[in-house]
């Protein structure tokens, strides 16, 4: 039984920090990373949630403007000054449509704030057992085949379990080719941020050889039928990413046979309510899942890692070190790989590392506060 808290302040903070090398997807190419970062107050204890929205509609139609605008003037209102435990902060903010990475940035401030008051990891609170979770890497697309090849080799020199490679149109089989004779051995996926269409489905035969883990929404965000269609022509499972951003999406899915992997990043689906609900789904229907990132902060990440301490999380995670991300992390102490390639689930109360108070003052754009 949860603990109930009075939500009796809210900040809201736009943040900006330098990426440690430049981000390049299908949709884009990304040196700095915004965020908003929400801080959650209750009896003096602090719960942190940070909005995986990026500053412009690519990945998804949030940007920090509108999650901004959603935050402040309708979820805010729906919990400042009520009595609630974590676990029912979900049913509040669901009567809006949409919006999930401005409600999973409120909704996982609430489960660190009851975490912090009654002493427990988040991680514990949520269910989770793990005591360290695999990690993988997501390299982004490069300027030519011998810098990839380059930053591979570096990734699994630092111990990486798993290499992610960022996949487009003219930066495919060609590429994947090169990297699979090199690294016969490793445990490779790829990702193409919905770049391409079900008649372009004569890439995906040829990546099909590859023996790849995965292959991560290579269609349309919106487009299921297709996903399905292109999942009985391969051996190689499918991995939704932007097409489930709810618990119905991810029963559609797979009753479609629309992927065999479901990648669950909980500040898409809005929050952990929804994010242990698919995980539970897939368990039951024997679907693997591995937590996804955004380039997150070291307080989103730290959310990422307790929500990859639950038993369906077997595939290694897009979760690494803060090093691979920032120069600097918000948070202390950062996040680090072990030798045998795991990031160790935080043991202290709430999210389990401290935020870098004087850091994150020195990163914000724009803040605002709300008092019940
Ligand atoms: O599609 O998984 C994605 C980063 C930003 C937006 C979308 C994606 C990603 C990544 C990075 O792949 C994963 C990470 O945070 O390590
Ligand atoms: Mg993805």
């Amino acid at each position: 039984m949860g603990f109930k808290l009075k939500l009796e302040r809210v900040e809201l903070r736009l943040v900006e920090l330098e990426l440690a090398q430049p981000f390049e997807t299908s949709f884009g190419r990304e040196a700095r990373r915004r965020a908003l970062i929400v801080r959650l107050s209750s009896g003096g204890a602090h719960g942190y949630g940070e909005c995986v929205a990026g500053s412009g509609p690519w990945y998804s139609y949030e940007t920090t403007e509108t999650a901004w605008h959603a935050l402040k003037d309708f979820l805010i209102p729906r919990v400042l000054g009520k009595e609630l435990e974590a676990a029912t902060v979900w049913d509040e903010l669901a009567p809006i449509r949409g919006h999930n990475m401005a409600k999973a940035a409120l909704e996982m401030a609430a489960w660190d704030l009851e975490a912090k008051l009654e002493g427990k990891p988040l991680a514990k609170l949520l269910g989770g057992e793990k005591e360290k979770i695999p990690s993988g890497v997501s390299i982004g697309i490069q300027a030519n085949i011998s810098d990839l090849l380059r930053e591979i080799e570096r990734r699994l020199e630092e111990g990486y379990q798993r290499i992610k490679l960022k996949i487009k149109p003219g930066w495919d089989v060609e590429v994947i080719e090169e990297v699979r004779g090199r690294f016969p051995e490793v445990k490779l996926q790829v990702d193409a941020n919905a770049a391409y269409r079900l008649a372009d489905k004569e890439v995906f035969k040829k990546l099909d050889q590859f023996n790849l883990l995965l292959i991560e929404q290579p269609l349309a965000y919106d487009d299921l039928a297709d996903h399905a269609a292109l999942q009985r022509e391969l051996e190689t499972p499918l991995c939704l990413d932007e097409s489930i951003p709810s618990l119905n999406a991810a029963k559609a899915a797979l009753a479609l046979g629309s992927c065999r992997v479901i990648n669950i990043k909980p500040g898409r689906v809005g929050g952990f309510t929804p994010a242990r609900a698919i995980h539970d789904h897939c368990l039951e229907k024997n679907i693997l899942v591995w937590c996804g990132g955004m380039l997150e902060t070291g307080i989103g990440r730290a959310h990422n890692v307790a929500l990859a301490s639950l038993p369906g999380f077997i595939l290694p995670n897009d979760i690494s070190a803060s090093r691979r991300y920032y120069q600097q992390d918000l948070v202390e102490p950062e996040f680090t790989l072990n030798a045998d390639g795991t990031i160790s689930v935080p043991q202290g109360p709430g999210i389990g590392v401290e935020v870098v108070e004087e850091l994150l003052e020195r990163v914000t754009l724009h803040r605002e506060e709300f008092v019940a």
